[in-house]
């Protein structure tokens, strides 16, 4: 089986690249050229897989309709994960243009490839949690309207609709994923969770002395994208297309992830959170709680890391990490970063 993998350098790109690999496929994902290296999170697969041809990576973009065309007319993958995406909510507001212009041209274009090609290749497109809007405490699930409140939200509305619509009027095996946050040690550093947790690695380690966050009353329905990427693969696998929801079923808030994650390592949050407006965004969504009781009866998919024992792994990988850090400065082969460069 080949599976073609947009985003294989992020946080879903190498948990799903790592279990499609474990199952015997041939990966084909597609990389950025950047002027720094930005395949940190892949190179272990990268050095066992890449020689062996079974994992091959390209440079291109979703903007790059061209060449995503030709890859997957090359490749005739059985199979398109499509992760790749403009993914931080906050800087969408920034970037409004760019992140929605990724996730209209980016699934477009790849439908548009699956449309005509001669194989029946399978679609799935990674929608999200924040399409909902997060306005009251209902549970949701797929049933549910979408209200989006950021270009990003907005983006993945029409990613999502047209897959529907591709679906629907082509007969294409798409399917979206509607997946609430899911976290890991491999987190990108500006999502809170992570942000939280490199800061309790680095405070215990005395390598930095505060964490500035915004909004500590936000509240997530946190998993672990361990997890989550099974499922992805599951609604791959099922008989017809549609659309599921991947979410624990609990919901914390920023708050109570921030007192955990300091527990976890003998500290009080509250002698080290500074809260700031510049994290505060300019329209907020408050609260989500997903229902994934379709996934588990149609599926067979469960959530099975419980939100403390994320916390728990999340804070053991950011402890160990400061730690080496700290044996890196002391060594004068990394220059001190007192002031932690982390904005979002
Ligand atoms: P991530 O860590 O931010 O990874 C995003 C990936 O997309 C990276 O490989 C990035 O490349 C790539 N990318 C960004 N812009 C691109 C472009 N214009 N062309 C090609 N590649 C581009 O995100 P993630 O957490 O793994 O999430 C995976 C997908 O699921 C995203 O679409 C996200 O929006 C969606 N999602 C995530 C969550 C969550 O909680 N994690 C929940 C629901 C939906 P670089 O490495 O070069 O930056
Ligand atoms: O924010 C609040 C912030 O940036 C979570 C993406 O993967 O999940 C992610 O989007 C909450 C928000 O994730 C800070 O205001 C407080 O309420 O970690 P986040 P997100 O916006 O939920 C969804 C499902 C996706 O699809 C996205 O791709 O935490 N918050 N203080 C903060 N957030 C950040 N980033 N930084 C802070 O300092």
């Amino acid at each position: 089986m080949k599976a073609f993998v947009t985003g294989v350098t992020g946080q879903d790109g190498f948990y799903l690249t790592k279990l499609l690999l474990d199952k015997g496929y041939q990966v084909h994902g597609t990389i950025r050229r950047s002027s720094s290296f930005n395949t940190e999170r892949i190179d272990p697969l990268i050095s066992e897989y890449e020689e062996g041809g079974l994992l091959k990576l390209y440079y291109s973009d979703l903007l790059d309709s061209s060449s995503l065309n030709n890859l997957i007319n090359s490749i005739e993958p059985d199979e398109i994960y499509n992760l790749a995406a403009q993914s931080h909510v906050a800087v969408s507001f920034k970037n409004p243009l760019y992140s929605t212009q990724t996730s209209v041209v980016g699934p477009i274009t790849l439908l548009e490839a699956v449309k005509n090609s001669k194989k029946d290749i399978k679609y799935y497109q990674a929608s999200s949690s924040e399409m909902f809007g997060g306005i009251d405490s209902n549970t949701l699930n797929e049933n549910t309207k979408f209200r989006p409140k950021s270009p990003y939200a907005v983006g993945k509305v029409f990613a999502h609709e047209i897959t529907k619509v591709y679906r629907e009027s082509y007969g294409i095996f798409g399917v979206n994923g509607i997946l609430f946050n899911h976290e890991s040690p491999l987190r990108g550093e500006t999502f809170v969770t992570r942000k939280i947790t490199r800061a309790v690695g680095r405070i215990k380690n005395m390598l930095q002395e505060k964490v500035t966050l915004g909004n500590l009353e936000a509240s997530r329905d946190w998993g672990f994208a361990g997890d989550y990427v099974e499922g992805m693969y599951l609604m791959m696998q099922h008989s017809i297309p549609d659309d599921w929801v991947l979410a624990t079923g609990e919901t914390h808030t920023v708050k109570e992830f921030a007192e955990l994650a300091f527990n976890e390592v003998g500290l009080n949050y509250q002698d080290y959170v500074l809260i700031d407006s510049r994290h505060q965004r300019p329209n907020e969504v408050n609260y989500l709680l997903g229902d994934p009781s379709k996934a588990k009866s149609e599926l067979g998919w469960e959530n099975k890391t419980s939100f403390s024992s994320l916390v728990k792994k999340m804070v053991e990988e950011d402890v160990l990490l400061a730690e080496r850090e700290k044996v890196l400065l002391e060594k004068g082969l990394l220059k001190p970063t007192w002031e932690y460069p982390i904005k979002n």
